[in-house]
């Protein structure tokens, strides 16, 4: 193996992955490392990572000459960047580019579960059709009160789309921001004057659990959660509490605690659509990020600054 710079943490999409390859000969982390990072762990300054993956505290402490982590995705909550920050070393994320993508899944999933199309799907392939005659009526979309917890750039992008809609927008951030939408103090307030709540904010401990038992019972027995964000912004076993206990209308999910496993106790409910973490995954969103990740590499080792740091 010749010495490289750059180390791939975890599994990335194959055009991420033959780039660093073909033009960095770029290592890949084994499972199990010891001996991989006292041998290596000097060499490398850039490491390129995705949300499957984790990057502690404790493997940027065994790269003692790290100066960037680029990171795949716009969410980098797998990545300790209080450790990285604190040694002086840059992240990036894929911003921007996946914008439209994850709205559209928001929109999809949110029509989805109001209005119950895959359900219906499983009605029609079941030969239901013919004996029971009608699939039960479902909720309507248009003009329905949408609360988007998260504001930033793909929550904008949500709001955009069901203004179309005709739907009612409200949000909850940190902080208010300069938009047309009705402002909630606290995300229970949010919920509670909403029909369907869609969670868009970014994961790690800051919003770790921000929809809890409060937040579902505020949503109500005629209320949905749509949760294209991530997994552990929602307390789940709360989440799936109230959806078997009927305390929730239902849910559209493509984010999940501890992905890729799935409570079972939802596989069984109808009122639910579960999809795998698809809401960037399309051709060409996927070939946008792929190409801003191998940007950042490729700035970072030419110039020393990332193009799109996470701050
Ligand atoms: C990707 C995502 O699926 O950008 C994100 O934060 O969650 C998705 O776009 C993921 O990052 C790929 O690992």
């Amino acid at each position: 193996m010749s010495t490289s710079q750059v180390l791939q943490v975890g599994p990335l999409m194959p055009a991420v992955a033959q780039g660093l390859r073909d033009d960095y000969d770029a290592y890949v982390l084994p499972d199990e490392p010891a001996e991989f990072l006292a041998t290596h762990g000097g060499d490398i300054t850039v490491v390129v990572t995705s949300g499957s993956a984790v990057v502690d505290a404790a493997l940027i402490d065994a790269l003692p000459n790290l100066g960037a982590i680029v990171n795949f995705g716009v969410g980098y909550d797998t990545v300790d960047v209080d450790a990285a920050f604190a040694r002086g070393i840059g992240v990036s994320n894929t911003p921007e580019v996946l914008n439209d993508a994850v709205a559209d899944t928001a929109v999809g999933l949110l029509l989805d579960t109001l209005r119950g199309f895959s359900a219906a799907d499983r009605f029609v392939r079941a030969g239901r059709w013919p004996v029971d005659k009608m699939f039960p009526l479902t909720r309507e979309v248009s003009g329905s009160r949408v609360g988007i917890l998260g504001l930033g750039r793909i929550g904008r992008a949500i709001a955009l789309r069901l203004s179309a809609f005709g739907c009612t927008i409200s949000y909850h951030n940190r902080h208010r921001v300069d938009v047309p939408y009705e402002y909630a103090s606290s995300p229970e307030e949010l919920a509670r004057n909403a029909d369907v709540l869609v969670v868009a904010a970014a994961g790690g401990d800051s919003s770790r659990g921000l929809v809890d038992r409060a937040v579902l019972d505020a949503l109500g027995p005629d209320g949905y959660l749509i949760n294209i964000a991530r997994g552990s912004v929602v307390d789940e076993a709360e989440l799936v509490a109230a959806l078997t206990e009927r305390r929730l209308a239902g849910a559209g999910l493509d984010v999940y605690a501890d992905e890729p496993n799935v409570p079972e106790a939802l596989f069984a409910l109808d009122n639910v659509v579960l999809l795998p973490h698809v809401g960037s995954a399309t051709t060409q969103t996927r070939a946008a990020m792929a190409e801003l990740t191998l940007r950042n590499v490729a700035s970072f080792l030419s110039s020393g600054a990332l193009v799109t740091p996470v701050r």
